[in-house]
């Protein structure tokens, strides 16, 4: 009896320091499109920061570069831009899906083929470094094609 009620009685102490010890950042479904060798590749995925944060930068050993991209609308055709950041809400998520914000991996320094994963280091404001895999799907998976703009 006294073990399980010291154990109980220390609880309430333990809960801060497991809250603090928690990701800052979570992601969730991070996926890309398979690519050849030298193209470009896109990186999908939800972000959650329940204090809010701002993807900064991104690299990967798959890419030469990783740029944080955006879609605008240019008359009647949508183009790619970059952006400096990509702000987490507070409380809230932000996704990057086909048509909108997206990481862009420029020269791929290998194939990025269907079921492999490609892994990519995010870069927060507060939350630091963050480790993500993107599951390669299928060349056409929700891809651009599937989309009106
Ligand atoms: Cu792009």
């Amino acid at each position: 009896m006294i073990p399980t009620r010291r154990l109980l009685l220390a609880l309430p102490a333990l809960l801060p320091a497991a809250a603090l010890a928690q990701p800052a950042v979570t992601v969730d479904a991070p996926w890309t499109r398979a690519a050849g060798q030298g193209g470009t590749g896109a990186g999908y995925m939800s972000l959650r920061a329940p204090g809010g944060d701002r993807l900064l930068s991104a690299t990967s050993p798959a890419a030469t570069r990783v740029e944080l991209h955006t879609h605008i609308r240019d008359g009647e055709v949508m183009r790619m831009r970059a952006v400096e950041a990509i702000e987490v809400p507070a409380g809230g998520a932000v996704t990057l899906a086909p048509g909108g914000l997206h990481l862009m991996l420029i020269g791929l320094t290998r194939p990025l083929a269907v079921g492999e994963t490609v892994p990519v280091t995010l870069r927060f404001e507060r939350g630091g470094e963050v480790q993500v895999a993107l599951a390669v799907q299928a060349a056409g998976a929700r891809g651009p094609a599937a989309h009106r703009h």
